[in-house]
């Protein structure tokens, strides 16, 4: 696939979700990314990040061998693949054969594409046989999907394609920094304005994407639950409720409205800070249109109960019927490039490919079969991320680890970092050197998206096709390409190809008949069709008259083809969801009860602040990838620790001298950034960097009891000045 040669091939972004489209072209030394103009997400709109995303690709910030730990263990040393391959499976190996098959770990990542999520899960349980698989996704946007299968019966991060945003009437953007996470999207609020509908948006700072606002509500960090409750309060007295539609497309409303009418608004103004004539404007600018929205993202999710507070707002599309209908709805806008894909088939702990539940009997004889396997020898579920990286060295001795850097990322890191140390053998793929790729006993460098051909699922739910667009260098090889290694070498020679459409291929026929349903995409397709929203299953006469009909389809969707054609036009997929039915077994949404409650660590005399955690526009995630960027570096050089200029007198510190936050778990000094965007009672840090500034260094992995999702989002702190 792709061409080598200087012409320029269309794919997408190696960062976030919202997965622009670009074309990327070789040059001496290099590649050049340009915006598509005709993909709809970003109609030719990148950021930095995308934009500078082929330095990455440079042999001088990447290893192009396999490392390997020296007899002294004190570095990383080059040696062949061979021997890389070799050392990984004979530490798996061991671990297995001297505590049973649950000592071997697998740790997955969101960035991943579908094929090899898919793969690694599949490794997992058919090659490993463990049970102890889990991803970076469980610290994304689980609370969301838990609330989210909850209340429709299905989870897709957005509903509704981004292009019904600017006709809605109006939004509430809950704890999303999008301006600085997802820049060509803002585009379409800006719309939204132009169109006569409002913003509100819901953070405890003034962002870049809360100035666009016309209404902000900036709460108390982790109180999120009892605004939603608040709100829908007010929505009950105001006598806003549809009451007709909670009739007939809901369930669960007598004790949702009872849970809420104990949340009155001065009783929510006390717990979150916003006053209540905001609540009340809030109340009315969402009611007021025909169509509303409520957009979730981090900062409500990444709490202790970040599956309960997002169940409140769905309450309130539910309680004011804008859910399953036209321009209206809930919707989480997830957050790495394959966030969508990536936690759909398989490399979660609970779960098989298609979204389908690994307690599932028929889900397990399915797959089992697929997979060629006895469905009794499916493991079952294993431990949530955090759960299992706290595992590390005790019951699990030995950790595969594929796209994630958890010594920066993961909660309490100092503590992570410390499990990881004591594995008998760590093993970790990536394309540079991470930080926890430092403390591996073996790395293997492989291959990066413009080097490779894989889908990803955007946060429209939409699955697109990431094409070849470069040679990789020398040296590295894919991921598809190790795993296959390793299952060779530990006595699976079958079943694990190195082709990703022969992999997309089967991981359809596994996903078939499950909720989330990709039997009726193809390769073709995601190119003819620039992606194809999922569920998309294959037509009875698919598999036979598909390329027949593709051909008619494609050059003319809309015309009228006979019938023996129509009866092998593939599915179109499905953009929006619900607007008959929800996902649920008697066709009807469910609200949810629930009530305020604190944080897992409430502010005292000896940690008398609240630390919140999140992003700045310049850096990615762990940085892992964005640091080894000079553009981005001079953009976003470190971290900061932002601050009330209040708080700042107390303290004696001035703009950029060093502070000292500590928590219960540890130390971390950074540059103070004095600003009247934040609340008085909260300081913020980005956690894009490992040392001495590692926000993780300080936060409480203290899990929701359902999603098992950390609280990134708000710990007790105290605030020191530093050598002054
Ligand atoms: N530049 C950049 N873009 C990215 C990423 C990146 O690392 N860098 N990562 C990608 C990924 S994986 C993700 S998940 C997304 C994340 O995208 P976002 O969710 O937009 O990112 P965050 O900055 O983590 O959090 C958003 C906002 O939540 C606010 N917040 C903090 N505490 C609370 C709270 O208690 N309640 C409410 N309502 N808000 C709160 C923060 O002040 C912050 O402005 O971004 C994606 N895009
Ligand atoms: N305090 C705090 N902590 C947080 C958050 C927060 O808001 N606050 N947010 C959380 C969230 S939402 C997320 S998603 C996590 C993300 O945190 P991480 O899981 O650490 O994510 P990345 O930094 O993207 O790490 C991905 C790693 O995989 C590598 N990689 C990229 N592509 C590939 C590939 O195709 N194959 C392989 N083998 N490797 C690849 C990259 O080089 C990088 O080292 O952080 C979480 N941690
Ligand atoms: S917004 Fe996200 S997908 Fe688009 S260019 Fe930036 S990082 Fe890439
Ligand atoms: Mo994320």
């Amino acid at each position: 696939m792709g061409g080598m040669d200087t012409t320029s091939t269309p794919t997408h972004c190696p960062y976030c979700a919202l997965q622009c489209g670009m074309n990327v072209t070789p040059v001496p030394g290099g590649a050049e990314v340009t915006g598509r103009t005709d993909f709809p997400v970003n109609r030719g709109a990148l950021c930095g990040k995308g934009r500078t995303a082929p330095a990455v690709l440079s042999s001088a910030v990447r290893p192009t061998s396999p490392l390997v730990r020296s007899d002294d263990g004190s570095k990383l040393v080059p040696a062949s693949w061979r021997e890389a391959l070799d050392r990984v499976a004979a530490g798996l190996s061991r671990a297995r054969t001297g505590y049973g098959p649950d000592a071997c770990g697998v740790f997955g990542g969101g960035g991943l594409t579908n094929e090899k999520a898919y793969t690694l899960g599949k490794f997992a349980r058919v090659v490993l046989g463990t049970s102890q698989i889990d991803y970076n996704g469980r610290f994304c946007m689980s609370s969301a999907a838990a609330a989210g299968t909850k209340a429709f019966g299905l989870d897709r991060g957005l509903p509704f394609p981004l292009e019904d945003v600017p006709r809605t009437g109006c939004v509430i953007l809950v704890g999303s920094n999008l301006a600085e996470t997802m820049p060509p999207a803002l585009r379409y609020f800006s719309e939204l304005r132009e169109n006569s509908g409002t913003l509100i948006v819901v953070d405890p700072r003034r962002t870049k994407t809360a100035e666009q606002a016309d209404l902000h509500l900036a709460p108390r960090p982790g109180t999120d639950l009892a605004l939603a409750l608040g709100l829908l309060h007010l929505v009950v007295a105001e006598g806003r409720t549809d009451e007709a539609y909670i009739r007939e497309r809901t369930t669960g409303w007598a004790d949702a409205r009872a849970a809420a009418m104990a949340h009155w608004p001065e009783y929510v103004e006390r717990i979150t800070g916003v006053a209540v004539p905001k609540l009340r404007e809030a109340v009315r600018l969402f009611c007021e249109p025909e169509a509303a929205m409520v957009l979730t993202a981090r900062g409500p999710e990444q709490q202790s109960k970040g599956t309960d507070t997002v169940g409140a707002w769905i309450n309130l599309c539910l309680a004011t019927g804008r859910a399953g209908r036209p321009l209206s709805g809930y919707g989480c806008l997830t957050g790495q490039g394959n966030g969508q894909g990536g936690r759909e088939h398989g490399q979660k702990a609970d779960q098989l490919p298609g979204y389908r539940k690994l307690t599932d009997p028929a889900a397990r004889r399915h797959v089992a079969e697929v997979w060629g396997v006895d469905p009794d020898s499916l493991p079952g579920p294993g431990r949530s991320a955090y759960e299992l990286l706290d595992a590390l060295g005790t019951d699990i001795r030995a950790l595969l680890l594929m796209g994630s850097n958890p010594v920066v990322s993961a909660p309490r890191a100092a503590h992570v970092e410390g499990r990881l140390k004591s594995l008998d053998f760590l093993a970790v793929c990536d394309v540079v050197r991470s930080e926890t790729a430092e403390l591996a006993d073996v790395v293997l460098p492989v291959t990066q998206w413009a080097e490779e051909t894989g889908t990803t699922t955007s946060l429209e739910g939409r699955v697109l096709l990431r094409r070849q667009a470069l040679t990789p260098p020398d040296g590295v090889r894919s991921d598809l390409e190790v795993l296959h290694e390793l299952a060779d070498r530990l006595g699976v020679e079958k079943g694990f190809p190195t082709d990703p459409e022969e992999v997309f291929d089967e991981l359809r026929r596994a996903s078939a008949g499950g909720p989330a349903d990709y039997s009726g995409i193809t390769y073709r397709r995601l190119v003819a069709e620039n992606g194809v929203f999922w569920p998309c299953p294959a037509g009875d006469g698919a598999e036979d008259g598909e390329d027949a009909a593709l051909d008619a389809y494609v050059v003319d969707p809309a015309q009228d083809h006979d019938d023996a054609v129509r009866a092998a036009v593939p599915h179109p997929g499905t953009p929006r969801l619900f607007l008959d039915r929800f996902a649920t077994e008697d066709g009807r949404a469910r609200f949810v009860a629930v009530a305020h409650r604190a944080l897992a660590e409430e502010p005292d005399d000896e940690y008398p602040l609240l630390l919140t955690t999140g992003r700045v526009v310049s850096q990615y995630q762990s940085g892992a990838q964005t640091r080894r960027v000079a553009e981005l570096n001079a953009a976003a050089p470190g971290p900061f620790v932002e601050l009330h200029p209040w708080l700042a007198a107390r303290l004696g510190a001035v703009d950029g001298d060093p502070v000292a936050v500590i928590s219960r778990r540890g130390r971390a000094v950074a540059p103070a950034r004095v600003t009247t965007s934040i609340r008085p009672d909260t300081v913020f840090m980005p956690f894009h960097w490992p040392g001495e500034g590692r926000a993780n260094t300080l936060t409480n992995p203290a899990l929701d009891p359902t999603s098992r999702m950390p609280e990134f989002k708000a710990c007790a702190v105290r605030v020191e000045a530093v050598g002054s």
